[in-house]
């Protein structure tokens, strides 16, 4: 069915739905959305979660007991909806002090006022029950080159997360991290500019095990990179914590469509990646199903929730289709044509040895490069076949 309910797990961030729709050319479009509305009305729309930045929620600079009202306040929505949130995150990115970065500013004080702002939300994250803690390092870059040491930028953004960790460790909250990779935008080149830097960035990390990714198929689209890959990857090392899905075109700036509105055959391959691609065809990621888009400017208060609506309406329509493309027989056969389940022979046998590949005549002196080279591989009409299901039109 592609009527969404809780058991799809999908969430939004609260600064979606909230989007005012102010950009860096033109003014508000839309008037500020009370949090509450949006817990009632996205119950009502099926999701289960809700995701939000300290911020979202609290506006800063809030004294202590206006915060405390506020968060009372949603708590008792939450209660009443049943609606959870899974997923907080942490803006270091609006305020002007944090214009030069939180974690690696080159100013020593703004970097341990970072740290104090997100060691406050993550006693938040954890009474309200997340259990992913996610980061956007999306101040944390230059400009300008000789503006910024790279190298002592990993070295505090590195001490910041192990930190971070520690803190988690010490109180015993039950919380993982997430870094988001994203390469421009706001910064003319943001560090861990994607999924493959932030996996060696966390492979560096004293606390590496609590620390994964939250990729967002935007962010890797602008730079050009097949976000299905980019999962696959982020898979294959342990580390997808979560996602925000969204809609893309190409390489340009950060546009934050409804899921599928960009690529949507890659949109198809990476649905049935999560959906299909675990042990004998379960789905490899059991996460939120995270939504992190933006209501077009254009769009009043009717489309924000039509808008809402197509993410999910997008992702059951998808999944409904990866399904019928694995179950298609011809599907079956096109696949085993193309060898697709040969990459997951080991290339060596069980207990050979390189002198036993080196004694093996079939794998060089009897080998003949011209007629493998001659061969077809049926790539392209194995991407018909999912193109057609895509479509409808099997
Ligand atoms: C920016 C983003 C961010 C992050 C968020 C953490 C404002 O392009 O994607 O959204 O997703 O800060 O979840
Ligand atoms: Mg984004
Ligand atoms: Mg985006
Ligand atoms: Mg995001």
């Amino acid at each position: 069915s592609v009527q969404p309910t809780r058991a799809d797990k999908f969430s939004f961030g609260l600064w979606t739905v909230g989007w005012p729709a102010r950009d860096p050319f033109g003014d508000a479009t839309r008037a500020p959305l009370d949090p509450i509305e949006a817990v009632h009305k996205l119950t009502e729309l099926g999701a289960y979660g809700m995701t939000f930045h300290d911020d979202d929620l609290v506006p800063f600079g809030a004294d202590n007991a206006s915060r405390d009202e506020v968060i009372s306040r949603f708590r008792k929505a939450l209660d009443e909806t049943g609606l959870v949130v899974p997923m907080v995150t942490t803006n270091l990115f609006t305020h002007p002090v944090f214009k030069d970065g939180g974690f690696t500013s080159n100013d020593r004080s703004v970097r341990r006022y970072a740290l104090r702002k997100v060691l406050r939300n993550i006693d938040l994250a954890a009474e309200i029950g997340a259990q992913t803690f996610v980061m956007w390092g999306g101040r944390e870059g230059a400009e300008y080159d000789a503006a910024k040491d790279v190298r002592a930028a990993l070295d505090r953004y590195r001490e910041a997360v192990d930190t971070l960790a520690q803190y988690v460790i010490d109180r015993g909250y039950g919380l993982r991290f997430a870094l988001e990779p994203k390469p421009n935008e706001p910064r003319g080149d943001i560090l861990l500019p994607t999924v493959g830097h932030a996996l060696a960035f966390i492979a560096s990390l004293d606390h590496g095990d609590m620390v994964g990714l939250n990729p967002e198929v935007g962010h890797e689209q602008m730079a050009g990179l097949n976000f299905a890959h980019g999962i696959a990857q982020a898979l294959w090392a342990g580390k997808l914590f979560h996602i925000d899905l969204n809609g893309q075109r190409g390489i340009k700036f950060d546009q934050d469509l409804v899921f599928g509105h960009g690529d949507l055959l890659n949109a198809f391959a990476l649905v049935d990646l999560l959906e299909h691609g675990g042990p004998d065809g379960a789905p490899a990621y059991e996460g939120p199903r995270h939504f992190d888009y933006k209501p077009s400017r254009t769009e009043d208060y009717a489309g924000v929730w039509e808008s809402a609506k197509a993410n999910m309406r997008m992702y059951l329509l998808l999944k409904e289709r990866t399904t019928a493309f694995r179950a298609d027989p011809e599907v079956r056969e096109a696949l085993a044509a193309a060898k697709v389940a040969e990459l997951s022979q080991p290339t060596l046998g069980a207990g050979e040895t390189v002198a036993d590949l080196l004694a093996d005549r079939t794998a060089w002196e009897d080998f003949d490069p011209d007629a493998k080279g001659a061969q077809g591989y049926g790539f392209v009409r194995l991407n018909q076949l999912m193109a057609d299901h895509a479509l409808g039109a099997r």
